[in-house]
C-alpha cells in the first residue's frame, strides 16, 4: 500500500504526541481533536482500510483494540466511557489510508454519528 503520514509518524520522520507504543502499535493525539481525549491507535504494520483487512490481520485487529482499552481504563476514561471509532472509504469519512481506531473521550459522544 502507499505510504501515508501515519508511517512517517511511525518511523519518527515527522513529529507527533505520542503517548503509547509497544512492538505493534503506536498511538499519537489526533492533531484536530474531536473530544478532549482524541487518540489514534495505529498498527506499525500498515492496513490501508478496514476492507483491506485479511483474515490473518485479526491477531493485529485484536491487539488494537485492547491497546485502546487498556490505554483508556489507564487513564481513568473506563467507567464514565468512551468511543472507538473506525472510519472506512470515502462514506465512512476516512481521509488517512492506514487503519486506524479512534478513542474519542472526556466528554458524552452522540447518537446517531453524523
Ligand atoms: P480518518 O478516520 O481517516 O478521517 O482520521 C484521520 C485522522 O487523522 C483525523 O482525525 C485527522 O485529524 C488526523 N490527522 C492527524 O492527527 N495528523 C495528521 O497529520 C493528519 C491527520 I494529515
Amino acid at each position: 500500500m502507499a505510504d501515508t503520514i501515519f508511517g512517517k509518524i511511525i518511523r519518527r520522520e515527522i513529529p507527533a504526541d505520542i503517548v503509547y507504543e509497544d512492538d505493534d502499535v503506536l498511538a499519537f493525539r489526533d492533531l484536530n481533536a474531536q473530544a478532549p481525549v482524541h487518540v489514534l491507535f495505529v498498527p506499525k504494520r500498515a492496513i490501508a482500510s478496514l476492507d483491506e483487512a485479511k483474515a490473518s490481520d485479526a491477531e493485529l485487529l485484536g491487539k488494537l483494540l485492547l491497546a485502546a482499552a487498556a490505554y483508556a481504563r489507564q487513564q481513568g476514561l473506563a467507567e464514565q466511557g468512551y468511543r472507538t471509532v473506525i472510519n472506512c472509504n470515502e462514506h465512512g469519512g476516512q481521509t488517512v489510508f492506514h487503519l486506524h481506531v479512534h478513542l474519542l473521550a472526556g466528554r458524552r459522544m452522540h447518537w446517531p454519528p453524523g
